[in-house]
Formats: C-alpha cells, sequence, structure tokens
C-alpha cells in the first residue's frame, strides 16, 4: 500500500490564543518539537505543521501561535487570523489571574467575528506544573469557566509534557463534532424546506 504523504492529509488551521507570556509558544514547540524551550524569543510569529493520529486517523495540524503583537497576547491578534481558524485553544496560565479573565472576551471576540455561537474551542489552563503555592485559578474555576463557554477544559504541561498532545487531539475532535452538527443541520434543512425535494416532472 502506498505511503500516505502530508499533502493527502486533512489539514486543521489552529489557532493558539491567549494573553501575554501564558505559554502558547511553549505549548506549541512541545508538541511540533518534542521539547521545552525556557526562553523563547516572543517576537517571532509562525505557523508549525505537524502530523499527528487522533483516534486512529491521521492529520495534519496547521498551528498558528500568535505572536507577541501591539501590545501583546490577545491585542496583537488580527481578526483575519481567528478568520482563518477552524479550532481555537484559548490558553490561560494557571499561575496568572489576569489571564484567566481575559479569557472571556476572547472567546465573545472570536464568536463575534466567526459569526457563529459555538466555534470549535478547548480552554487549557497552562503551566498547570506550578507548584500550588503560585496557582492563581483552581481546576474547578477552570471546569465553571468551560462550562461557561460550552467547551471542554484540560490542564497542560509543556514544561513537563502533560497533556500537550491530549489538548491538540481535544480540538480536532470538537471540530469533528461541529462538522458533524453542520452536517446534519444541513441535511435536516434539505429534507424539511417545503421546495427541498421537488422534482418538476
Ligand atoms: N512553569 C511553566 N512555565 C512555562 C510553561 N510553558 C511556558 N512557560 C514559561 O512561560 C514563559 C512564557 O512562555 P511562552 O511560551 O513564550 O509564552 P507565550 O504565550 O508564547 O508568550 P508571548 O508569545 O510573548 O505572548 C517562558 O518563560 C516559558 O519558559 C509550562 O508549561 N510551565
Ligand atoms: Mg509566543
Amino acid at each position: 500500500m502506498p505511503k500516505k504523504d502530508q499533502t493527502d492529509l486533512r489539514e486543521y488551521k489552529l489557532l493558539v490564543a491567549g494573553e501575554i507570556s501564558v505559554g502558547k509558544s511553549g505549548l506549541t514547540l512541545r508538541l511540533t518539537e518534542g521539547r521545552f524551550i525556557e526562553l523563547w524569543d516572543p517576537v517571532i510569529e509562525d505557523i508549525y505543521r505537524k502530523k499527528c493520529v487522533v483516534d486512529k486517523k491521521d492529520v495534519l495540524l496547521s498551528i498558528y501561535d500568535s505572536p507577541d503583537g501591539d501590545g501583546g497576547g490577545i491585542l496583537g491578534l488580527t481578526d483575519r487570523e481567528i478568520l482563518n481558524a477552524e479550532g481555537f485553544l484559548l490558553v490561560f496560565s494557571v499561575g496568572s489571574r489576569s489571564s484567566f479573565d481575559a479569557i472571556t472576551s476572547l472567546h465573545q471576540r472570536i464568536l463575534r467575528v466567526k459569526d457563529t455561537t459555538s466555534p470549535p474551542i478547548v480552554l487549557v489552563g497552562h503551566k498547570c506544573d506550578l507548584p500550588a503555592d503560585n496557582r492563581q485559578i483552581s481546576t474547578d474555576e477552570g471546569v465553571t469557566l468551560a462550562r461557561q463557554l460550552g467547551c471542554p477544559y484540560i490542564e497542560t504541561s509543556a514544561k513537563e509534557g502533560i497533556n500537550v498532545e491530549e489538548a491538540f487531539s481535544q480540538i480536532v475532535r470538537e471540530i469533528w463534532k461541529c462538522n458533524k452538527e453542520e452536517l446534519e443541520q444541513d441535511q435536516h434543512e434539505d429534507t424539511s424546506g417545503c421546495c427541498a425535494r421537488c422534482i418538476i416532472i
């Protein structure tokens, strides 16, 4: 059987977004390069591509690691970057209350720009390796916010390699779920509209 080339694979465009310094690049680089980089040049913007297997399916992830633009983090994100993405990892650091507080407005902006009520999103509480006294956000708070946003919650660490692949797998599953719901909705509209199945003889 011929080996599957990267070009045959379905590509998933993902955006890793969150406040400045929450660890967006750390998370992305841990997945794509398998290592933790303590100091990363924050001005570098890039798209990383990585072939992964999600639920036994080969997929190609195109990950946009949002750069430290004007003002950094969320402020540097443009509408075009949001529009280009199919799935979103909304990242806060469990060691930073302000990064957690920033998630709600980021979420609202994504809904507005994408003009949809439920785009594929995973809420990520990053730097879960931090010791308990450095934590500002509990797991319960993360779970509660995710419930409000209607998305899954996962805690990750690039430093210790915790749940990194799982976070990216989860966003692919969310994309699958949304696409399936859209397909079912379209099929329903096709069959329920009065003229949808008219046959002119
Ligand atoms: N403890 C801990 N520190 C981390 C982790 N991931 C990243 N960091 C540290 O957090 C700091 C910021 O990491 P980056 O990955 O550059 O964060 P960023 O969100 O890409 O930052 P900007 O691009 O500047 O907005 C660096 O000092 C990293 O070493 C992690 O999983 N655990
Ligand atoms: Mg970065």
